[in-house]
């Protein structure tokens, strides 16, 4: 994979419906190296505050509640990803919300393949720049978004990069 135009970076996260399948959550990953580089993965699991924190904008809503303890109640996978046009590529590769609408006009979204219910719909993805940014410090506060911007960017666009099985991210091809 060569990118023309620089490369932009989106969070995805597999949720605990679908980490808690082992099968799913394999081929959730194939497809998401089939179109991304992965940047950086963690497994994880959210204490119920880091749920209520991540989806403050939602507080109130009647699902709320339901969604700050299924988002808590095990295991989920979170993904850097970058590509030309990553967040929007990704919320196109995930599919609408609601599953129902997901199930029945678009099949062969992940969320039309694998989401159970609104609330268990699979997988997350930032819905643009801004929360992009504010959702990777999220999950990776370790991450220097700017400088991977500036000093890995263009390699990867290079696509000098390979593939590491063991940690299962792309990485910087090593210079002899
Ligand atoms: P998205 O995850 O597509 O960005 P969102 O940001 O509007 O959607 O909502 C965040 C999550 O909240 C969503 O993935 C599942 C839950 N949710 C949203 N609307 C819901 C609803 N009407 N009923 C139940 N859960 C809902
Ligand atoms: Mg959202």
């Amino acid at each position: 994979m060569r990118c023309a135009k620089a490369l932009q970076l989106t969070l995805a996260v597999i949720k605990p419906d679908a980490v808690a399948h082992p099968l799913i959550l394999e081929t959730l990953h194939q497809k998401i190296l089939e179109n991304f580089f992965i940047i950086r993965k963690n497994d994880l699991v959210w204490r119920r505050e880091d749920s209520e924190n991540f989806y403050a904008e939602h507080a109130g809503c009647y699902f709320y509640q339901r969604l700050v303890e299924f988002m808590s109640s095990g295991p989920m996978r979170a993904y850097i990803l970058a590509r030309e046009d990553a967040i929007t590529y990704w919320r196109g590769m995930m599919g609408p919300t609601k599953v129902f609408r997901a199930h029945f006009t678009s099949p062969n979204t992940l969320r039309g393949q694998y989401g159970l219910t609104d609330t268990r719909n699979t997988t997350h993805g930032s819905d643009s720049i801004e929360s992009a940014k504010k959702e990777i410090a999220f999950f990776f506060p370790e991450f220097a978004a700017d400088e991977w911007m500036e000093r890995e960017e263009p390699v990867f666009r290079l696509g000098l990069i390979e593939y590491n099985e063991q940690s299962k991210v792309h990485t910087l091809q090593e210079t002899r």
